[in-house]
């Protein structure tokens, strides 16, 4: 029997389920122009400059996790915690998407709907609702001009009414980026020139040895240079020339130049960017240069365009997505002046031999492209005036009208996560690796810069935040009956002892609503199985991490769960099941971790884990607040809680479950404001026939029986 069982994450998620089974500077505070602004009767606004960091989670960072060894070196991004606030405390959602939606709306995953990664197949319910009122539509109602560059990943495309104008469905109306998940999958033909087994040039370039190969250089109006480095080539937008054997082709050869397919997309060297403007036209647009570089190259050109008239208000967001697998060495131009590659360059991607080996070479890429990203946001905010060279070589913030905030939107993944942080409990969980994420705000109203912030913020409270600067309140901007779960955050940079806004911090993943729902995926590593219903969601994904696939097209016709397989398989001890959902609840000291047992375990495992922050594994570690490791849940089996204890267990266990009613779905209210009536029945309509958020019972289509449960559920919800 199968059951919809219905979560997906992305490819590189896949990865992590082969491997789960084996000083203070110059205050810049605007207050002069906030005593004039005063005099002159309006409120105080700021320009808002915010930075994505992808995957980027406080294991990496040398300014949330100071006793990392061998991080990447981040002279930028410490500047910028040097003359402004290091959020020590910070919990965003274990994955993107959860978490990208959570800071423009201002609202938990379950409360969107947007609970895990998006993917092709996501449907409608699972992204971002053209409903949701977000962070740009406030902001312009408040005369600011919003542009997002890079990485979306709030809604997608594929299964979505509005198509390639998914982020204007949202307000996003001035997007130039990419609707991808993440740089799209090194291509190692080079544009299809290899078409042998013998040679796979696993970072999309050819090399030689340990070097990028010395090859032709091809662009695609014909021009060519001969015997150019291969990686250079890439960066400078070209192709390097190939023989089908791999074999680099050092002279200039038109019918070399013939056997490339221009279209081939190549990780962030070739990518597809997306542009949607003022609700117009949209295109999708082929790209050869690098995603990071084009990006700050997009974000100089906005910001200077809107420093020319410097009383309108501008909010630039600057979604890198660099360090999102898969890992390609960074250009030249990119590397912190002095260092050259390729000598410190690894020059295969994913060619190792074990695990291990991926890790450390991951690590490294991952560490060269935190460092490429620092350069890029440097020469970002010099190129923009909004920040100068100081005497020592260091940057000083000169924008006091401004405020810079730089965040990871989730926990690093598995493979570049640092020690003593936990791999197996990172990215797409809400153990402490997956979910602590660096936080640092900068400029505006600032006060005593080089400080630390211990307090609990939460990424839904930067969409309060948003607000704040541009002096709107969020609560009052959305439609009466919503349910917003953000905090104030501004008090944090105006005040070094604002007493916290927040009592908890929450995270959490879930099961998304897919188009195809019933399947599993089987992956057998040394004695271990780990099987998903809830991940590696099609049979190429699971084939492409070496697992068997249960699903529709598979050679098992018939669609089972991971508990049919434990049954049929003699309910094997060392066979793991991902879970569907796991949410965090966390009092800054206690944690609590609630995680959806499959229900063939249910009867044998507990479904939470409870933790002393203060006395977790390298509770030295995160400020204070430890590790979660399983070892250190005070409801494993053989411990005892005392009665201290048992006091704070009942207490967070009585608070998530007020949550999980609170943030229980409300079906029919499509339009997401506590009540079903003739506003939601428009909706659904306006839908007919397609898929949507009017979708009720997530089977693809919006019809008579979506119609049915939304007039069977009428009134007020929970009514
Ligand atoms: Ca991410
Ligand atoms: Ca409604
Ligand atoms: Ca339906």
């Amino acid at each position: 029997m199968c059951i919809p069982m219905l979560s997906q994450r992305l490819s590189h998620i896949a990865l992590s389920i082969a491997a789960l089974s084996a000083a203070v500077l110059t205050c810049t505070t605007l207050a002069n122009e906030a005593s004039v602004e005063a005099l002159i009767g309006g409120p105080t606004r700021y320009n808002i400059l915010f930075i994505i960091l992808d995957d980027v989670g406080a294991d990496q960072l040398t300014l949330s996790n100071p006793a990392g060894v061998g991080l990447a070196s981040t002279p930028t991004i410490n500047a910028i915690a040097a003359q402004g606030v290091n959020f020590s405390n910070c919990w965003a959602m274990p994955e993107c998407s959860p978490s990208r939606v959570c800071f423009f709306t201002g609202r938990y995953p379950s409360r969107t709907g947007v609970v895990t990664a998006l993917t092709s197949n996501t449907l409608p319910q699972s992204q971002c609702s053209p409903f949701e009122t977000t962070t740009p539509m406030i902001l312009g109602g408040a005369g600011y001009h919003s542009r997002l560059l890079g990485k979306y990943h709030l809604s997608q495309e594929d299964l979505n009414p509005a198509g390639i104008a998914a982020p204007a469905s949202n307000g996003f109306t001035d997007f130039n980026g990419t609707l991808l998940g993440g740089p799209p999958f090194i291509d190692p033909t080079i544009a299809g020139q290899v078409d042998s087994d013998a040679v796979v040039y696993s970072c999309g370039f050819p090399v030689n040895g340990s070097a990028p190969a010395a090859c032709a250089c091809a662009f695609p109006n014909g021009e060519c240079v001969p015997s150019v480095n291969a990686l250079e080539c890439l960066a400078a937008g070209g192709l390097p020339l190939v023989a089908s054997d791999g074999t680099p082709i050092l002279e200039c050869s038109e019918a070399a130049a013939a056997r490339i397919d221009w279209s081939a997309t190549n990780g962030s060297y070739a990518w597809p960017r997306t542009i949607n403007r003022d609700g117009g036209a949209t295109q999708v647009i082929p790209v050869r240069k690098h995603a990071d570089v084009v990006q700050a190259d997009d974000a100089i050109a906005f910001i200077n365009e809107q420093r020319k008239t410097p009383k309108e208000k501008w909010m630039c967001t600057l979604s890198f997505s660099g360090d999102h697998d898969p890992w390609q060495p960074p250009p030249q131009s990119s590397l912190p002046p002095g260092t050259t590659w390729p000598n410190k360059l690894p020059m295969a991607c994913d060619e190792q031999p074990d695990l291990e080996s991926v890790a450390l070479q991951q690590r490294l890429l991952s560490n060269w492209t935190i460092e490429a990203l620092d350069v890029q946001i440097r020469r970002v905010l010099l190129t923009t005036g909004l920040a100068s060279l100081n005497k020592a070589g260091g940057l000083t913030l000169t924008a006091p009208d401004t405020v810079i905030v730089v965040i990871g939107d989730n926990g690093s993944f598995l493979t570049t996560v640092r020690a003593p942080f936990n791999p197996l409990r990172a990215k797409a969980t809400a153990y402490q690796t997956g979910i602590c994420v660096p936080l640092v705000a900068a400029g505006g109203p600032t006060v005593v810069p080089g400080r630390r912030c211990d307090r609990m913020v939460n990424i839904v409270d930067l969409f309060q935040l948003w607000g704040e600067l541009a002096a709107v309140d969020v609560h009052a901007a959305v439609p009466l009956g919503r349910k917003l779960d953000c905090r104030p955050m501004l008090r944090y940079l105006t005040s070094a002892d604002a007493p916290s806004a927040r009592e908890w911090n929450f995270s959490e993943y879930g099961t998304e609503y897919l188009d195809q729902q019933c399947y599993a995926c089987l992956i057998t590593t040394g004695n271990n199985d780990t099987c998903t219903n809830t991940i590696l969601t099609t049979q190429s994904l699971c084939e492409s991490q070496g697992g068997v696939w249960y699903g529709p097209g598979g050679s098992t016709p018939e669609s089972v769960t991971c508990c049919d397989l434990w049954e049929n398989l003699d309910q094997p001890s060392n066979f793991n099941v991902v879970f569907a959902s796991q949410q965090a609840l966390t009092d800054g000291r206690w944690k609590l971790v609630y995680s959806d047992q499959p229900p063939c375990f249910e009867s044998t495992t507990s479904d939470y884990e409870f933790y002393d922050l203060t006395q977790c594994f390298a509770a030295n570690q995160l400020f204070g607040r430890g590790i979660d490791n399983p070892n250190y849940n005070l409801l494993a089996p053989g411990t005892t809680l005392t009665e201290y204890q048992l006091i704070q267990y009942n207490r967070l266990r009585t608070k998530l479950a007020a949550m999980q009613v609170s943030l229980a779905h409300c079906d029919g209210d499509i339009t997401m404001n506590g009540i079903v009536n003739a506003e939601d029945l428009t909706a659904l309509m306006s839908y007919w026939g397609m898929p949507s958020v009017g979708d009720i019972n997530n089977d693809g289509e919006t019809d008579g029986t979506d119609l049915a449960m939304l007039l069977d559920n009428w009134g007020p919800c929970g009514g």
